[in-house]
């Protein structure tokens, strides 16, 4: 049935205590992505930009963008006019630079990892920076400096030596100044002017004007997560559509509570929301849906709203731990804890992108700008991903050293191993120096 406008923006509901296990298990899943169907149309344009570089990059972002561009590519120093920006704004993208900064900063370990595993057996670990990355921010319905800080700042943090950001282009064919300002303080060498699977496929194989890079890191439709995986490049995760699970019991403030679903509910039509109440009254949930409906009247993206709140669904449950279990099983990409003693729940938390503890912790901040990262596992990859940190643009090496005694006490163990895997030259590598050793 079609949603029509004079309709009451509404969650669907359940108790948890009324539906059976299918109907519960149907309730933690997400819509299903038909992938084939999604592979078999990524997959040409991909060949194309690999065979004719940026010349398809051209064509495709004329095609899908309908922008005509001479070159696919800015690159620094990016022009001043070009990132211009009015005090209010830029201050507000500098302090968001600053506390993301520092939470990036501090996240990266930079002392090598040493263990004695047996006295003269040393085993150490150190990190370098991943040298080139491609990080994808959407364009689409909402332009996202923010994804560009997110992705952009552990990127620098951890040192890359080129970051790349692709974009899509504006319909006159420039990038947006808050975007371009952003590729600027991050340290970025190139921006480029394309989306889809065309500007993934650019980043993994490169073309005339488009380094190939490491890397690909950043959200994106089912397209480009498509793309980023048949591109057989290190990813950072695969992305789906945002997700927002509240738990609210009725010390939760109603306004603040809507006001957190409605913030997720207008990133897109697909977005999933989920509101679990703890032993609600019937009053206290009643001005929680109205609250939802007369604040999601008033927004400008309301139409999509109504859609991703439809779809979504209130759910009543006994008590905090149904509520734990429930979240946890969803493992959603945001957990938003409206409750009493919000902070001692944290410790039950074992599957979430990241979590919001109390009524004055609304998810905006964390999308913006108090130093989390948001771009975070969705479609239930939080059970086994991490959101983007420091750590997504390093990787680890590492070494050892023995000394002759170390060799002799570890050797026999190794001669053992490698005869049982029937692999003579790796016994022979130990065995000659053991000889040696023996006769010293
Ligand atoms: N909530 C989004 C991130 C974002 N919000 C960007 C506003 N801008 C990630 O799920
Ligand atoms: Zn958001």
């Amino acid at each position: 049935i079609p949603l029509s406008k004079s309709d009451t923006i509404k969650m669907q509901k359940f108790k948890l205590s009324e539906i059976d296990s299918i109907k519960r298990t149907s309730l933690l899943k997400r819509p299903i992505i038909n992938s084939d169907d999604i592979m078999a149309r990524v997959r040409p344009i991909m060949n194309d930009v690999r065979n004719k570089g940026d010349a398809a990059i051209i064509e495709y972002t004329a095609k899908f963008d309908k922008v005509q561009l001479s070159t696919p590519v800015i690159s620094a120093p990016f022009p001043p006019e070009a990132m211009a920006l009015d005090d209010v704004t830029r201050r507000a993208i500098d302090q968001a630079y600053d506390n993301i900064y520092k939470f990036h900063d501090a996240q990266y370990d930079r002392s090598t990892l040493v263990v004695e595993t047996i006295p003269g057996v040393v085993c150490s670990r150190f990190s370098r920076p991943i040298e080139r990355v491609g990080l994808y921010v959407p364009g689409g319905t909402a332009i996202l400096p923010s994804t560009t800080l997110m992705l952009g700042i552990p990127a620098k943090v951890a040192g890359c030596k080129e970051i790349i950001i692709a974009s899509p282009p504006r319909k006159d064919g420039t990038v947006v100044p808050e975007v371009l300002y952003v590729a600027h303080k991050v340290g970025a060498s190139k921006v480029l002017l394309a989306g889809g699977a065309q500007a993934v496929a650019a980043l993994a194989y490169g073309t005339e004007s488009v380094p190939k890079v490491d890397k690909i890191c950043g959200p994106g439709n089912q397209y480009v997560t498509a793309a980023k995986i048949s591109a057989m490049i290190s990813i950072d995760m695969p992305a789906g559509p945002s997700e927002l699970l509240v738990i609210a019991d009725n010390s939760s403030i109603p306004t603040y509570v809507a006001s957190d679903l409605l913030s997720q509910a207008e990133h897109g039509t697909d977005s999933q929301v989920v509101l679990i109440g703890v032993c609600l009254t019937p009053e206290h949930l009643a001005d929680i849906e109205r609250e939802i409906h007369e604040q999601a009247s008033r927004l400008p993206r309301v139409d999509i709203v109504r859609e991703s709140i439809s779809k979504s669904f209130i759910l009543q449950v006994n008590n905090m731990n149904e509520a734990m279990k429930f979240s946890n099983d969803y493992s959603p990409e945001h957990l938003i804890l409206h409750i009493d003693d919000a902070e001692k729940w944290v410790n039950a938390v074992e599957n979430a992108g990241s979590v919001f503890i109390g009524a004055y912790s609304p998810e905006s901040c964390g999308d913006y700008a108090s130093g989390t990262n948001h771009t975070l596992p969705t479609y239930g990859y939080a059970r086994m991903h991490s959101g983007v940190n420091t750590l997504t643009f390093l990787k680890h090496i590492t070494a050892q050293k023995l000394t002759k005694q170390g060799l002799k006490d570890l050797g026999h163990t190794v001669m053992r191993l490698a005869e049982i895997e029937g692999l003579e030259a790796h016994r022979n590598a130990v065995h000659v120096r053991i000889c040696d050793l023996e006769n010293e």
